[in-house]
């Protein structure tokens, strides 16, 4: 048996899709947490399901670019919101973190792991870089 205490690993969901500044923040803040962060992307399907279209960039880049970050450890793909806590167990989370736009919605896990929301980053969400850069707006 190591005597070496298991790293503190952070587990944190998202589609990153057109990455930007906001999905940088919540994952530095969230890296700063514990000793290594895994980061779960959602399929192109769940991101249909939930935002009502195709991601802009498909998982895979979504997940290489993600996975390129110094402050990732590493990705997984999300297949089902339902399947949360399979993927905390799986990935022995010690903590759960989000944005505060899902504030709430994930507190039946802290019998698993400490659940963490970070505010967002204000003014910039991929719906609007779409919208802007669609109209050819600055
Ligand atoms: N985010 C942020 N600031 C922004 C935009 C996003 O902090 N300006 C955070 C969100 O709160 C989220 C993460 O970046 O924690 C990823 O955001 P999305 O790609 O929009 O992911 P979402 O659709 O919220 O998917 O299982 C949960 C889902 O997979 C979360």
């Amino acid at each position: 048996m190591s005597s070496e205490p298991s790293p503190r690993t952070v587990v944190t969901f998202g589609t990153f899709d057109v990455f930007h500044y906001g999905h940088l923040r919540v994952l530095e803040r969230a890296a700063e947490l514990g000793d290594r962060l895994l980061v779960g992307i959602s399929s192109d399907e769940l991101n249909a399901s939930k935002k009502q279209r195709a991601p802009i960039y498909p998982l895979q880049e979504r997940m290489a670019i993600v996975a390129g970050l110094k402050v990732v450890d590493g990705v997984f793909v999300e297949h089902s919101l339902d399947l949360k806590r399979d993927y905390l167990r799986e990935h022995h989370a010690d903590v759960l973190v989000m944005g505060d736009d899902w504030e709430g919605r994930f507190d039946e896990f802290n019998d698993t792991c400490e659940v963490v929301y970070l505010p967002r980053t204000p003014a910039i969400s991929t719906t609007e870089l779409i919208e802007r850069i669609s109209w050819g707006s600055s």
